[in-house]
């Protein structure tokens, strides 16, 4: 696991080398989910692809970006990776990231073992989710990833990310979101993942919420790849992570670019949307 987490340290500096360099233009193709990809996409894959394949514990990586898995003789462990997630929002300066799961045997959301993501903003910082949740922070000079902090999330927060298209929300998920305002939450939504997930738990508290809507039941967020890494970082971290109705980590998967609705948060936002969707289930 640990060689894993190194490359990923290598990996991180040299997608944040190509972020800083790299044409950001669009390439006229599209990943498996149908996302437009941008250049710094495939760049960023084969970056990627060129570090994990490297490593001897790993036995499988599927992209994001990719429709298939590929697979070596050896290796035990699963990683599913989002490259550069939000990189849409390069073209407007604001951060993006990497999102990587690590698998035992396949990709269900029980058989996680680690989950580790990359945030390239002002500073790049990557979040290493084990048995506990570690904050890292790259020192450019050095090119180490030096450790910061361990990461807890209160059992409340202050700040909340409503994501998609608002017009497609079911009223009772509007009412919900509305009563956290009236509450006095605050709203922080980039429309990157990674960095507004980042800033709920740098902030120890309060909740991301990409749910299903009527254009998109299923949500917009891949299980495998977004979801599932990112569930088992905040379970770590103290807070809940669910699909409206289960823990998410309980969740199967039939293609590898499932989707699901998604809440992360501390405990009590989390148990005030089960209530919600129970009572309008
Ligand atoms: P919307 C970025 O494209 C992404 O996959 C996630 O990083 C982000 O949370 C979500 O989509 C934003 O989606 O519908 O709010 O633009």
């Amino acid at each position: 696991m640990t060689e894993i987490i190194k490359a990923i340290e290598k990996i991180a500096i040299e997608i944040y080398e190509a972020i800083k360099t790299k044409d950001t233009g669009k390439v006229d193709a599209c990943n498996a989910s149908g996302d437009i990809q941008v250049k710094l996409d495939v760049i960023s894959d084969e970056i990627v692809e060129k570090y994990l394949l490297r490593v001897k514990s790993v036995k499988e990586i599927i992209s994001e970006e990719k429709e298939a898995p590929v697979t070596k003789e050896d290796g035990k462990y699963l990683v599913a990776y989002d490259p550069l997630d939000g990189s849409s929002l390069i073209d407007v300066d604001l951060s993006v990231g990497s999102i990587f799961g690590i698998y035992e045997n396949d990709y269900k959301g029980e058989n996680i073992k680690a989950a580790v993501y990359v945030v390239y903003g002002p500073r790049v910082e990557m979040v290493v989710a084990r048995d506990v949740v570690e904050l890292f922070r790259l020192n450019e000079k050095t090119k180490e990833f030096e450790f910061v902090k361990e990461l807890k999330l209160k059992e409340k927060g202050k700040i909340l990310g409503p994501g998609g298209t608002q017009k497609n929300w079911y009223p009772f998920h509007k009412e919900m979101i509305d009563s956290f305002f009236a509450e006095g939450y605050r709203l922080r939504y980039s429309g990157g993942m990674v960095p507004d997930l980042h800033q709920i738990l740098l902030k120890e508290g309060g909740l991301f919420a990409y749910p299903g809507t009527t254009d998109k039941p299923k949500g917009k967020l891949r299980k495998l790849f977004e979801v599932f890494p990112f569930a088992y970082v905040y379970k770590k971290a103290g807070g809940e992570a669910v699909d409206g109705f289960v823990d998410l980590l309980t969740l199967d998967y039939e293609n590898y670019h499932d989707t699901t609705p998604c809440f992360f948060g501390s405990k009590e936002e989390i148990i005030k949307v089960l209530r919600t969707y129970k009572e309008n289930k």
